[in-house]
């Protein structure tokens, strides 16, 4: 259990300390000589039970709230120090307040000096301190008379301290990946590098290997002290001295505020969504791109606050949600509170609780951001998982979800087998559905696929993108790939050469376009196939028009029966197949592998045009590399246009299908 003080400048934070620890935490002789505390102080207090409570003490001092800001990070419990004399002054409700925005509700307030006190005037404090605790997390806490000068009350507040140790929760984000928050960094003659710190979550073992964040500087962790005392491991509640060893690591690159963690969890974000609460005595509202001091843990950052709703200003009292964008990058986790300061840091003024990592930067603030933001802000992971599945993105990353919440490496699986959810994998990138908005998404792909084959009766398919963006929710270009083919090894669709279709749509021709197509068929085979009648001439020849043959031939060459050379220039594909074979084997005769537009002319018995045609054809199809007046085969499309092994020589439509590297699929399935 870590206990931290808080109060106004002077009131007996440090003495107390003392008198209940025996350590005088201000060490600096700058302290010393001034009698007020600068830097934060820690003390250990072995208990009778074998636990030790740690102590972190925080100067009073009005520009010193950032110190007191680092050290109310990871504290378990406060006291808040109220002098008898003095009674409630402006670091008291200062203290107060971030204690409130950091969330923390259990604490102990101590009316220190009560030897300065009679009765009237400790029960007027009293009353002070009631009203000042009144709808904050301290609202409940006990109020103890303490002197650390005559001792009163000290045997009461060590036994309120057992209580509390012995009624202490387990700590969030126990089970999480491993973070500890830096507030000191110092070097160690035999330890090198030392960082101390709270653990937020995780626990960390000698040897392990980490990550100092937002730096991004590798390390192993040499040696622990967890709680004063030298130890294999360190976690979560647990205030630790950690020895770092790694190229990178030093004193200076070590700033207080970075963040030690397990490598996977770096990744610093400068811009996150959060809950913002403006405090009630401020007088401005908070405006569009407010300038604003952020402090996260021990660690603050400049930086701009954009409300997230309709119509900003976000007034004194109220809360909603904020983007901060930052100036510099941060590491910080999904739940952490932060508190606001303003600028030239001489007030406190809001904070919140972060809810989103890596929120968008346009549609910031419509209302399913809103409604999604609301999903995410939901303190129980697994609920706050559950709804924003349900909402309009209908999935979610599962691993940097986790990872930007520090939850432990397996909850990804251990979340995806509780919620039966199905996983599109693409790359890195693991998107979760709830199985109702998987099918839902895959019936949508079916219903728009019928539509389009109603409406496009000729078409073989629709191009994947255009069905990407008639769904909804619409996937990333990145992972509607992966969805396809999900729902195509599903059975619900077929993924055809660059198309998608049903399994049950293929383009029929009409029986007299059949008959048609038939006849142009067989005027571009036989012995002029390596140079076919264009459209034109196919038009004149069968008395047709252009328009229909050309139609017929597009047709053909979507179903894989014919390819467009050139414009309106078709060939039938077993005659491609032969080409591609000829040219194969000039390459082949030639000892550098090269062949020329005369050579394949010459074995066409073509006209030097349409070789120059065909040549650019199987140029831009990736079978043939020109190099000036020469050509070789590109030996990793060397595969394109190829009959299977074994099969015979088409006579006609259809073509033999296309091997290697070609169309990823062939026609029928
Ligand atoms: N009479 C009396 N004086 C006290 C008591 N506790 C502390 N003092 C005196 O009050 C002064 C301030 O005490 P500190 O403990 O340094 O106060 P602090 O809250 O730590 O001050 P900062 O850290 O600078 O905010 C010192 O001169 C102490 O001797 C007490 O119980 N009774
Ligand atoms: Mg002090």
């Amino acid at each position: 259990m870590i206990v931290g003080t808080a109060g106004h400048i002077d009131h007996g934070k440090t003495s107390l300390v003392r008198a209940l620890t025996g350590v005088d935490t201000d060490r600096l002789a700058e302290e010393k000589a001034r009698g007020i505390t600068i830097e934060l102080g820690f003390a250990y207090w072995p208990r009778p039970s074998g636990q030790v409570v740690g102590f972190v003490d925080v100067p009073g001092h009005e520009r010193l709230v950032h110190t007191m800001l680092a050290g109310a990070t990871g504290i378990d419990l406060v006291l808040l120090v109220v002098a008898a004399d003095d009674g409630v002054m402006p670091q008291t409700r200062e203290h107060l307040a971030i204690l409130d925005l950091l969330g923390l509700e259990r604490g102990i307030v101590v009316m220190a000096k009560c030897d300065l006190a009679d009765e009237a005037r400790r029960r007027e404090v009293e009353g002070q301190i009631r009203a000042a605790t009144a709808g904050t997390g301290l609202a409940e806490a006990p109020v103890l008379a303490v002197s650390a000068v005559t001792g009163e009350g000290l045997g009461e507040l060590a036994a309120a301290l057992d209580d509390a140790l012995v009624a202490s929760p387990p700590r969030p984000g126990a089970d999480g990946r491993f973070r500890l928050t830096v507030d000191r960094v110092f070097s160690l003659a035999g330890a090198g590098t030392v960082v101390t710190g709270t653990v937020v979550s995780g626990a960390v073992r000698v040897g392990d290997q980490v990550m100092v964040s937002p730096a991004g500087h590798s390390a192993r962790v040499r040696s622990i002290h967890a709680q004063n005392r030298l130890a294999e491991r360190g976690a979560a509640g647990d205030r630790c001295a950690i020895a770092l060893v790694g190229p990178d690591i030093s004193t200076t690159s070590v700033p207080r505020g970075s963040v030690v963690l397990e490598p996977s969890l770096h990744n610093p974000t400068r811009r996150l969504d959060a809950t913002v609460t403006l405090l009630a005595g401020e007088r401005k509202p908070l405006g569009q791109w407010t300038p604003v001091r952020v402090h996260h843990g021990p660690g603050e950052t400049l930086g701009r606050l954009v409300p997230l709703r309709e119509a900003p200003p976000i007034a004194p009292g109220e809360s909603d949600f904020a983007q901060l964008v930052l100036e510099a990058p941060v590491a910080v986790a999904v739940g952490d509170r932060y508190v606001l300061r303003d600028i030239s840091a001489t007030r406190t003024i809001g904070g919140g609780r972060i809810v989103d990592l890596s929120p968008p930067e346009r549609r910031r603030r419509t209302p399913e951001r809103r409604d999604e933001l609301a999903a995410l802000a939901d303190a129980d992971v697994l609920a706050s998982l559950t709804s924003v599945l349900a909402g309009p993105r209908g999935h979610v990353d599962l691993e940097a979800f986790f990872r930007d919440r520090a939850a432990a490496a397996d909850t990804p699986a251990f979340v995806t087998e509780a919620l039966d959810l199905v996983v599109i994998t693409a790359g890195p990138l693991k998107a979760g559905f709830l199985p109702q908005s998987w099918a839902s998404l895959r019936t949508g792909a079916v219903e728009a696929l019928t539509r389009f084959h109603a409406e496009n009766r000729d078409a073989p398919g629709i191009g994947p993108e255009r069905l990407r963006k008639a769904l909804s929710p619409r996937l990333s270009p990145q992972l509607f790939p992966a969805a396809l083919q999900r729902m195509a090894s599903d059975g619900a669709l077929v993924l055809d050469r660059s198309w998608v279709r049903l399994p049950t749509h293929s383009v029929k021709l009409s029986s007299e376009d059949e008959r048609t197509w038939n006849r142009i068929a067989k005027l571009l085979g036989g012995s002029e196939r390596f140079r076919p009648p264009r459209v034109r001439d196919v038009a004149d020849a069968l008395r047709l028009s252009e328009a229909q043959v050309r139609r017929l031939a597009k047709l053909a060459a979507k179903r894989g029966e014919v390819d467009e050379i050139a414009p309106d220039h078709f060939f039938l594909q077993a005659a491609v197949v032969e080409m591609a074979d000829i040219v194969r084997a000039l390459a082949k005769t030639d000892p550098d592998g090269k062949l020329t537009v005369i050579q394949f002319r010459d074995r066409l018995d073509n006209g030097r045009k349409v070789a120059i045609h065909i040549l650019e054809f199987f140029d831009r199809q990736g079978l043939t590399m020109r190099r000036g007046d020469f050509r070789t085969i590109n030996p990793h499309k060397a595969g394109l246009f190829t009959r299977p092994s074994g099969a015979p020589a088409p006579k006609m439509a259809p073509a033999a299908g296309r091997s290697a590297g070609a169309a990823p699929s062939r026609r029928g399935a």
